[in-house]
């Protein structure tokens, strides 16, 4: 009887980045080895940062699995700099993702979407690199058990700066990193290096590992699925509206209309469209005419992963994310991206 092959060359995010740096110029042996404890001491600049992150997923993922045994659903009894109430997990995640990025001797700067301002550790002095985080993206859904997510961007710091927030205040062109955590029923991380692809891994539990499960991940050109708040449909802009319209109410005799599938995490929603294709759309409105969800840690990361995988990702005046400059490290923004095709239709619309 034919023995299933067993999948013996496991790739861990370790052996990827370290072969990746041979191939990227950007991985300048920096954002390369994902260390472990064991490696060498002359660990560089980002191999203890890239320990950070995975240090800060797995204890994240850690918690999040463990928090409805423990009691720590439900409100911290606290809100967060941009008013939204806290849940005991955000805390924990904010705290845990500090941790690691002050532990890691490598991060200069540090923004986190729970944080009002950024956060420095000046006593790196050889620190490189400035992080945006929203350590646990989507905990208002944390109660029901859906899939959030930590989402994080890594810029290089300005030659000569010692560290300040004006090294995060940069395009998405500049990111050398960018990615998520999907802490859902298994931990899957997708990270994206600049030059680079999109490689997906899943945490596998045992190994204490995340493992190539997904590698070179490419959106479909286009799918007919849209994820959109359709609660939001009153403060639509003309546009927006006529562009959802036209993929419910299709226009060709006996044309098919779309799938909607919106799940209100973005981690799970971006997800799904990188793997099934289609559009994931934030639009400003009357409501919040600049958007609701925020540059550094949600719009730039997620368009940088989004166009590495051969797709594109638009704010609400059809410019690329990916140049966008915020004013402030808070700062929101409309956001559509998602499969080619389907972005090129709502440029059409904003014609
Ligand atoms: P709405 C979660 O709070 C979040 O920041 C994203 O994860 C998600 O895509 C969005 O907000 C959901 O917002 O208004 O649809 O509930």
């Amino acid at each position: 009887p034919s023995v299933e092959k067993i999948n013996t060359d496991i790739v861990t995010l370790t052996r990827f980045l370290t072969e990746e740096q041979t191939k990227h110029k950007e991985a300048t042996g920096d954002f390369t080895y994902v260390s472990n404890p064991t490696f060498t001491a002359k660990t560089n600049t980002s191999r203890l940062l890239c320990h950070a992150l995975q240090f800060s997923f797995k204890s994240i993922a850690y918690y999040i699995r463990r928090a409805t045994l423990i009691n720590l659903t439900g409100l911290a009894g606290s809100s967060n700099t941009t008013g939204d109430d806290q849940k005991k997990l955000d805390v924990i995640g904010n705290d845990l993702f500090i941790a690691a990025m002050r532990s890691s001797g490598k991060c200069a700067v540090l923004v986190s979407e729970e944080e009002e301002e950024a956060i420095y550790f000046p006593e790196h002095k050889n620190a490189r690199y400035a992080v945006a985080c929203d350590p646990i993206d989507g905990s208002s859904n944390l109660d029901a058990g859906v899939s959030v997510g930590t989402i994080f961007a890594i810029h290089k710091l300005a030659e000569g700066s010692e560290g300040k927030k004006e090294d995060l205040l940069k395009p998405g062109t500049e990111l050398i990193a960018a990615g998520f955590t999907m802490y859902g029923a298994s931990a899957q991380l997708v990270i994206t290096m600049k030059g680079g692809g999109v490689n997906g891994f899943t945490m596998d539990n045992a190994l204490g590992e995340f493992i190539l499960t997904h590698p070179d991940m490419r959106i479909p050109k286009s799918r007919s699925i849209y994820s959109v708040n359709e609660g939001n449909s009153l403060y639509w802009e003309e546009p927006v509206k006529e562009y959802f319209n036209s993929l419910k109410f299709p226009a060709e005799e006996g044309g098919k209309p779309y799938s909607a599938r919106y799940i209100g995490s973005m981690v799970a929603d971006a997800y799904r469209t990188l793997l099934y294709g289609g559009i994931f759309a934030y639009p400003a409105d009357k409501k919040s005419p600049k958007g609701k969800l925020r540059i550094l840690y949600e719009c730039a990361p997620m368009a940088m992963v989004f166009e590495n995988a051969g797709g594109q990702a638009l704010n609400s005046k059809m410019d690329r994310m990916m140049e966008v400059v915020p004013d402030g490290i808070h700062d929101r923004s409309g956001i559509f991206m998602g499969s080619y095709d389907e972005i090129e239709k709502v440029k059409k619309f904003h014609k």
